[in-house]
């Protein structure tokens, strides 16, 4: 490693880190405000949220998971944005008890939004709909034995995390529609975007790959805009901003993100990248530049969303939303006596 900070030429302090696809060498301070920086940069250039105020009254709605990126996020919004534009947070408690998992990410969260001086709210799963992810992983187990074997489950079950994300993404809207957020802010990272880019690649799933990107806007009244401003951050500088910046996170990973298929192609990317200096930032950037606009411009999108879920209001393409129709046919199923044959 150079022997010299090379964020500017004044500084003479000892490099603590490379940046990922460039190698440039810097110093901790430097390291900080460069992640900051790029995070501002991000913001201004996709327009992601209006600081002057221009269009009027933005209020920010962060989903805070206790995880390093989301509360990565909140911390360098807190420090980009400097009370300019209100930032709330929402926690929503899946329910996953392995490890103390979500008792522990709750309380990580709870005192990052204290200590930041930031609304923290909570929306309890269970509480909503009367089973949570812990619920549904006993379902698969009971499934997984009545089909002998995993493989029978296919299109039956569909893993939790599949359940966990649909159930977060629907509260998330919900929570900010009902009061009055004009943007959602995830923190998802350049690695996690790269990787979903692959996976939809590799399924040619180009709808998905349409919608994908640093900002999803769906002009439909009840459908809150998403916005990810650690859209060009790699994982591993997250990682080292939240060290360096004693961010306060949970570590410990979820239980049940051990089979996800997405991990392996996450190592994949990450071997790639060795050879390959900056894959996943040229891919990630390349697409939202690039390949985006034609994607979007290609992909009609058939869909309407003048909708309102006949059960819960929500807007949706459908007749009822997706999240309704999942909660109607797990809900008999997790009730029923353990000892039955589910019959989903
Ligand atoms: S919490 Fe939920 Fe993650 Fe656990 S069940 Fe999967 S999605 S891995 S970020
Ligand atoms: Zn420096
Ligand atoms: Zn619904």
């Amino acid at each position: 490693m150079d022997s010299r900070c090379k964020f500017y030429k004044e500084c003479k302090s000892t490099p603590v880190t490379l940046i990922p696809h460039s190698k440039m060498p810097l110093c901790k301070r430097h390291f900080i405000k460069y992640i900051e920086d790029r995070v501002k940069k991000a913001i201004e250039e996709y327009n992601l949220i209006d600081m002057e105020g221009a269009e009027g009254g933005e209020k920010i709605l962060v989903a805070l998971s206790g995880g390093k990126d989301s509360q990565t996020l909140l911390t360098i919004l807190d420090q980009i944005i400097k009370r300019r534009v209100p930032i709330e947070a929402l926690y929503i408690e899946v329910g996953i008890t392995p490890e103390n998992y979500s008792r522990d990410s709750e309380v990580v969260a709870r005192k990052l939004c204290d200590k930041l001086g930031i609304p923290f709210h909570v929306i309890d799963v269970k509480q909503e709909i009367g089973f949570d992810i812990d619920d549904l992983h006993a379902l698969g187990a009971r499934l997984s034995r009545g089909y002998k074997g995993k493989r029978a489950l296919k299109g039956r079950f569909r893993g939790e995390c599949s359940y966990c994300g649909l159930m977060k993404r629907y509260y998330l809207n919900k929570f900010a529609v009902d009061n009055h957020f004009t943007k959602v802010a995830t923190g998802h990272n350049l690695t996690d975007e790269a990787t979903t880019l692959l996976s939809n690649f590799f399924n040619t799933d180009l709808d998905l790959m349409a919608r994908a990107g640093i900002i999803t806007i769906n002009n439909a009244d009840g459908l809150i805009p998403r916005i990810k401003p650690l859209y060009y951050i790699y994982e591993q500088e997250l990682i080292l901003y939240s060290y360096f910046a004693k961010v306060e996170h949970l570590s410990t990973e979820c239980e049940y993100a051990s089979d996800s298929p997405m991990l392996y192609l996450k190592k994949s990317l990450g071997s790639i990248e060795q050879f390959r200096r900056g894959n996943m930032m040229n891919m990630v950037r390349d697409y939202q530049r690039n390949l985006k606009p034609i994607l979007v411009k290609q992909i009609p999108d058939e869909k309407t969303v003048e909708n309102k879920c006949i059960k819960c209001g929500s807007t949706t393409y459908l007749e009822k939303c997706s999240f309704c129709k999942t909660v109607e046919r797990m809900a008999p199923q997790i009730n029923r006596n353990k000892n039955e044959r589910p019959s989903i």
